[in-house]
């Protein structure tokens, strides 16, 4: 096992790896910007050191520093989190390189991944459903309105270098998918120095369904069960649960067998989720494969009783996972995200906080870095803490999470708890009635709108 480990972010998850590592036994650095001087992640590491200024850019994204710190503090390997350079196939070969190991999967595996194109192109040659459309980047405009054509509308255009919802493109009928084509490939360009736009069928209404994987570099590969993270603004998941209310015990079989077959059949090794699309009718489809821990692994952590943080360090030490491929769910477990913002326009609220006594009691669990008076920079991502609670069954652990968020006095900047406080009260939410269209009809009818008539 590893005697000293780097964690190369900050924040919540930051603190949430030094404490997988005070538990394994193993000393960490904390490498911080000059803003993060006085964070949790500084103070509970056994050393810190300063990486540049407050910018991501010149601190959490400066690799040479990064990489200097480890080498200066002697340590073994690095954990990057998610964010920042989580998913740079660079830099996880630099950190082999530097004769670091890499506690995240193979570089190779990152940089295919991180093809949103390639990577839906393995998926169908490993056998594992994938929505109909391009098997190739589209080379003009007219490839683009034939493939439409033949589709039939709505499809969706997406940038191969994107992911998460950026660069897409939603073209309704065959007059504006060439114009649509050029601009998002004009904007990919821009954006990520990839122009590479591929098609796919649109779905209108599905859900985000995730499966959580694990793999040991001896080619063992199980599954963890679901997240259900329907439930986005604008790309940003706000509320994600496990299990999903839609799926069967028979479904999460058949969809967590795809998922482990896409990991085997490209060596993945680590944490990964494998992202699906599952429509009305039952049908799944792969999206996307994110090659880092996630935000909401909490509730994967709490259904499953694994320690995923752990599991990663494990298996970058070289040790084999000792999990069987037999995931039932214990219960339910539904994470909250708790952002900095004005809960109505979602403008960030960074400042300094005043007040601030988080929820406990049975079931819940928050992770956070923020303690009273902490200042929350205006650099980062604003998220401040994670509410997540489990229960017997998804009604108590919606009870529960109710009860938390009534509980959490955050005075000094505004946060999203009155947002969830309304969306765990919403009639759909409490019924498990979700789609990827839930927040968009939440807040257009909390603004008093005409339903859309789509
Ligand atoms: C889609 C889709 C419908 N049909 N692809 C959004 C994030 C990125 N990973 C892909 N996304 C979508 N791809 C097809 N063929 C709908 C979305 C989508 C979405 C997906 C998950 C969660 C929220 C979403 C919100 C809008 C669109």
């Amino acid at each position: 096992m590893f005697e000293k480990i780097l964690i190369a972010n900050r924040g919540e998850i930051a603190l949430r790896i030094n404490q997988a590592c005070r538990e394994l036994g193993i000393a960490t650095v904390a490498v911080h910007s000059t803003a993060d001087t006085e964070s949790l992640h500084v103070t509970y590491a056994d050393e810190g050191i300063c990486i540049g200024p407050p910018p991501s850019s010149e601190s959490y994204l400066n690799i040479t520093a990064i990489l200097a710190a480890a080498e200066i503090t002697g340590a073994e390997a690095v954990h990057p989190g998610y964010g920042f350079l989580a998913e740079n196939a660079s830099f996880a070969e630099m950190v082999h390189e530097c004769h670091l190991a890499w506690i995240g999967p193979r570089p190779e595996s990152i940089r295919l991944m991180g093809d949103k194109s390639k990577a839906r192109q393995t998926a169908a040659a490993a056998g594992v459903p994938v929505i109909p459309g391009s098997s190739e980047p589209l080379q003009t405009p007219e490839e683009a309105r034939r493939l439409a054509a033949e589709l039939g509308f709505p499809v969706i255009l997406k940038a191969s270098a994107g992911g998460g919802g950026r660069g897409m493109r939603i073209a309704r009928r065959e007059g504006e998918i060439e114009s649509l084509f050029e601009t998002a490939s004009e904007e990919a360009e821009r954006a990520f120095g990839d122009g590479a736009i591929y098609m796919e069928k649109y779905l209108v209404e599905p859900r985000h369904i995730e499966f959580q994987i694990l793999a040991d570099r001896f080619g063992r590969v199980v599954h963890l069960g679901e997240r259900e993270c329907s439930i986005q603004r604008r790309h940003q998941k706000l509320i994600e649960e496990a299990p999903s209310p839609a799926l069967t015990p028979a479904l999460r079989r058949e969809i967590g067998a795809t998922a482990v077959q896409l990991a085997e059949n490209v060596g993945y090794e680590n944490a990964g989720t494998v992202e699906f699309l599952l429509d009305q009718d039952g049908s799944f489809y792969f999206m996307e494969m994110n090659t880092r821990i996630q935000v909401e692994h909490p509730v994967t952590e709490l259904v499953s009783g694994v320690d995923l943080v752990k599991q990663q360090i494990r298996i970058a030490a070289g040790e084999r996972l000792e999990l069987e491929n037999d995931f039932v769910p214990r219960g339910h477990a539904i994470e909250c995200r708790i952002n900095a913002e004005h809960p109505e326009s979602f403008r960030p609220s960074p400042g300094r906080v005043t007040t601030f006594h988080p929820p406990g009691g049975p079931g819940i669990r928050v992770d956070t870095h923020v303690y009273e008076r902490y200042v929350v920079p205006p650099h980062y991502d604003s998220l401040v803490a994670k509410i997540i609670a489990h229960g017997e069954d998804r009604d108590e652990a919606i009870a529960r999470m109710q009860r938390a968020l009534d509980f959490f006095v955050v005075e000094g900047v505004e946060t999203t708890i009155p947002l969830h406080q309304r969306i765990v009260r919403d009639t759909d939410f409490r019924a498990g009635r979700l789609s990827t269209r839930f927040m968009e009809r939440f807040l257009a009818e909390d603004r008093g709108d005409e339903p859309a008539d789509s």
